[in-house]
């Protein structure tokens, strides 16, 4: 059997050996799924809520184990990693009170009775990038489990370990075998088997903005709906009349988390051009003063990038850039840490026309760019192809609304920088993707709505 090996970001060493799935095997897998998939839909709502309510008390149970795990194949700080695992339990509780809620609609007709329901898929398929491998893939399958669906999940190369223990959990939980199956393998195989297999009837993709406009093309010739959580160059705009220390001090964290390997990083700090130099003034030591080294550790702010062939991408972003300053990361003569794929949080004084202004470099590399006014900002903001989240820092609230409501993006925060909440909805606009995901209505949206009519004459 053909394999991949996994490998800590932290210290480039190896961490196990998984499986490339072939095409025959992931046909076998989706076939599974589509016999259990009958009878999970078929048992009553209460039944499909307690089952999910226990794999979450099964994933609180082991939030520390998924926490170790994801610090050693991703290189995420423990507290975060942590935060993840808990988030993946918080999302199955809270998509456990969908299967009672899914509600249908009676409709006033002459001559008899209308009623809506809501029909699960049948098999989900989720594709799932290796910047936050546990919680993105939760967002897909548990509200797409609480609407009777089954799931096979297609964790990145890169990340799989966290995903593969979510699979076991399930069965711990006594998920029915086969209702969730995490197929580890390439995207080009397993991922674009889920698009072309007939019996994978909806589609989740969250990855490069590249890939998921080939992914949708391909659902697009099955007449399959696909959900898309693509790239981003989000917005963190801050006006004269903000309270500056603050915005300051938030704005290394809102792009240097998780190394800004982050689709709602604030890759664009635009400020107000009368407070451009006092601002940088109060971010410079809040940027050196972020820490970064062993993931291991709870003081650790960021850890390293995911991979070797990464770094070399986000290098090649500082070719001809306007460096103002850096913060630090272990060097390579670092005993325990040398040979990690480390990078120095980076500030760049960008112009307009440049490429960081636009594109997406997916590390801890900030633009910061001088604006005029509040169309000005409004316009630059939206001077992308990118919408995917934003901050707006003033303390004039006609001006956040004004503003909040003329960037176009899927999710904006004003004076803070939250992207993520699992009760609010989340996704982009633009070149960002397509639909949401999380929220009150992200179990409808793996059901098909069926209308039916009786006649009472
Ligand atoms: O993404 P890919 P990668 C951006 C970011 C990053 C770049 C590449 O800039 O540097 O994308 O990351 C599967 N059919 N983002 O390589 O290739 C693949 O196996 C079906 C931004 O991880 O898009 C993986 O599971 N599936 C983004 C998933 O798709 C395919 C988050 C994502 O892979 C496939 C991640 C195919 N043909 C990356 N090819 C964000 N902004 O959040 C690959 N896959």
């Amino acid at each position: 059997m053909s394999t991949f090996t996994v490998i800590n970001p932290a210290t480039a060493r190896p961490i196990r050996e998984i499986a490339r799935t072939a095409v025959e095997d992931v046909d076998a897998v989706i076939a599974r799924a589509k016999h259990i998939q009958r009878a999970w839909a078929g048992i009553a709502p209460v039944a499909r809520a307690d089952a999910l309510r226990r794999f979450a008390r099964v994933v609180e149970e082991h939030v520390e184990e998924l926490a170790q795990l994801e610090v050693r194949n991703s290189g995420h700080p423990i507290e975060s990693a942590r935060w993840e695992a808990s988030h993946v339990a918080q999302v199955l509780n809270f998509y456990a009170g969908a299967p009672e809620r899914l509600s249908g609609q009676q409709i006033p007709v002459s001559g008899g009775l209308d009623v809506t329901f809501h029909e699960p898929y049948g098999v989900v398929g989720i594709i799932v990038p290796w910047n936050f491998p546990m919680t993105i893939a939760s967002w897909g399958f548990a509200p797409a489990l609480a609407a009777g669906n089954a799931v096979v999940l297609k964790p990145a190369e890169l990340t799989p370990l966290t995903a593969i223990r979510l699979g076991e959990l399930a069965l711990e939980a006594g998920l029915p075998e086969g209702l969730f199956s995490v197929v580890t393998g390439s995207g080009s195989v397993v991922g674009q088997r889920f698009v072309s297999h007939p019996d994978v009837r909806k589609v989740v993709f969250t990855g490069s903005t590249e890939v998921g406009t080939d992914v949708a093309a391909g659902c697009a010739r099955e007449l399959k709906p696909v959900t898309l959580e693509l790239g981003g160059k989000s917005a963190n705009i801050v006006f004269a009349d903000a309270d500056l220390e603050k915005a300051a001090a938030s704005a290394p964290g809102a792009v240097f988390d998780n190394a800004g390997q982050d689709c709602c990083a604030r890759s664009r700090i635009l400020v107000e051009r009368s407070v451009y130099d006092r601002f940088l003034e109060l971010l410079e030591p809040a940027v050196r003063g972020f820490t970064v080294g062993d993931p291991a550790l709870e003081t650790t702010q960021m850890g390293p990038l995911i991979s070797a062939s990464h770094r070399t991408t986000v290098e090649g972003f500082l070719e001809g850039a306007n460096v103002a300053f850096r913060g630090s990361a272990p060097s390579s003569d670092d005993a325990a840490f040398g040979d990690g794929f480390w990078f120095a949080p980076t500030v760049v004084l960008a112009d307009r026309g440049d490429r960081i202004a636009h594109e997406e470099v997916f590390g801890p590399v900030v633009a910061v760019l001088p604006f005029d006014d509040e169309t000005d900002a409004v316009r630059l903001a939206n001077d992308t192809i990118y919408g995917l989240a934003g901050s707006i820092w003033t303390e004039n609230l006609g001006r956040a609304v004004r503003v909040a409501r003329g960037v176009k993006s899927g999710v904006l925060s004003v004076n803070s920088h939250s992207s993520v909440r699992y009760w609010t909805p989340f996704g982009g606009m633009k070149a960002s993707g397509l639909g949401r995901e999380l929220g009150p209505d992200a179990a409808e949206h793996f059901t098909e709505t069926k209308n039916v009519f009786f006649a009472t004459d």
